[in-house]
């Protein structure tokens, strides 16, 4: 059965100035920026739960979209047409990976043996389908939030019942995303934080947190798995306060429980924005670290306080993005995936891809533009020279800590008063949006 009957043709690649609303503009996957293609550089993912799961729910409003592959209500037969559906869009769409939480695949049986039955088997066709296509898996992870066994968290759950359950939920989901070659595998700890300290020994919480990561560590080591290991922030959201809330927190986290060697960091934009900054903020913390492994492309509306999880049309956002992936290097093995939704009142499938075509574009138009403004070298001139007093002299002494206090204190007896120089933000706005 054919579930985008409406989408005929592969989405193809038509330039700028083409007015067909299923074409991309920017996206021409094997055109070479910097010596590498577009697909290679974006690494694009679409999200199994948003796009295929997704029903438009809100918080007054329960799944409001008609899907074909849902009709079924047998478990397994429901899991199979997702399946298939996910395939034919991967396809059309001309996407090369795509990302799941266990229970998207397969809902939860009646108990544990039933629902890693139903998975497996969706497994065992989710590899056929792989090799069928090309399409590959970016990354796995296993849904520790939806349940209620979960509502008190995972991991970090007061009861080491729900943390043992945690556990072998994980497990599974390692050997699943092992088996059909994920790249990677994700953490975001959903319900790992708190509501109130009047019933929570925090201390106790983030030792078990790091326990859990480590057995996670010791049995992916044990199979052999080698994909990246990542932890996604997010400061809130379903609980109040969450232990991973931004990349400076993570990264904190890593150290002080010596799991840093293990994980880089899957950042998404809109997680970013609840924690208050800027998403290349955090982007550029784990990327100085050297622990930006990946990312979670949507985007939020300031008008709302909450994680709307919204495709990404900003261009100067993802420009700024682009910007510090370039500059590390590059985003393998971890890639860009759409975690992002369809809001309610795009009900059909015609929106799901529009949506991302919309978001490819967005991030390949960015990829073109950050390339040229590197190469170009106008923003890395301006701060090179804004720092240059570091290259030489006392500047340098300074950065070689071969200086003191006393010396300093000597050296402003001599030089008097700095001059205060222009950080000329205005300048540098204008001369960004030249590039647009
Ligand atoms: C939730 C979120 C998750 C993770 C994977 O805000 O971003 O979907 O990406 O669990
Ligand atoms: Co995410």
């Amino acid at each position: 059965m054919e579930h985008f009957p409406g989408i005929k043709e592969h989405v193809q690649f038509e330039g700028h100035e083409s007015c067909n609303p299923l074409a991309f503009k920017y996206y021409d996957p094997n055109r070479l920026v910097n010596g590498r293609t577009m697909q290679d550089h974006l690494r694009f993912a679409v999200a199994y739960w948003h796009t295929f799961q997704g029903g438009g729910a809100d918080i007054f409003g329960s799944a409001a979209f008609n899907r074909s592959w849902h009709k079924e209500t047998d478990l397994y037969k429901r899991a199979e047409n997702t399946l298939d559906a996910a395939f034919e869009f991967f396809q059309k769409l001309n996407v090369p990976y795509y990302c799941f939480h266990d229970r998207d695949l397969a809902s939860e049986g009646s108990d544990f043996v039933e629902s890693c039955r139903i998975l497996e088997s969706i497994v065992t066709k989710a590899k056929e389908k792989q090799k069928e296509t090309g399409v590959k898996l970016l990354w796995g992870t296993a849904n520790l939030f939806g349940h209620p066994r979960y509502t008190n968290g995972a991991a970090t759950n007061p009861d080491a019942h729900v943390f043992a359950y945690a556990a072998a939920q994980v497990k599974v989901a390692i050997d699943i995303t092992h088996e059909l070659g994920g790249e990677n595998y994700v953490f975001w700890g959903g319900r790992e934080g708190y509501e109130t300290l009047l019933n929570t020994n925090m201390k106790r919480e983030r030792e078990n947190m790091a326990t859990f990561l480590h057995m996670a560590v010791t049995y992916a080591k044990r199979i052999g798995f080698k994909g990246q290991f990542l932890i996604e922030p997010k400061p809130k959201e379903p609980t109040k306060h969450q232990y991973d809330f931004d990349s400076a927190t993570v990264l904190g986290f890593l150290r002080e429980f010596d799991l840093i060697e293990d994980f880089k960091l899957n950042i998404e934009a809109n997680h970013a924005t609840l924690a208050g900054h800027d998403v290349e903020h955090d982007l550029m913390v784990a990327s100085l670290a050297g622990k930006l492994g990946s990312l979670d492309v949507n985007q939020g509306d300031t008008l709302l306080g909450w994680d709307t999880d919204q495709f990404p049309t900003n261009i100067y956002s993802a420009i700024k993005s682009m910007l510090v992936v370039l500059k590390q290097g590059g985003i393998a093995p971890g890639g860009l995936n759409f975690d992002a939704k369809l809001r309610r009142s795009s009900c059909t499938t015609e929106d799901l891809f529009y949506a991302h075509i919309g978001g490819m574009d967005t991030y390949a138009r960015a990829l073109l533009i950050a390339q040229k403004m590197i190469d170009d070298g106008v923003f890395d001139q301006f701060i090179e020279q804004r720092y240059s007093s570091y290259q030489s002299g006392i500047g340098k002494k300074i950065t070689k800590n071969d200086s003191s206090f006393e010396e300093l204190e000597r050296y402003i007896l001599e030089k008097g008063e700095p001059d205060i120089r222009s950080g000329r933000q205005e300048m540098l706005e204008n001369i960004f949006n030249s590039y647009l």
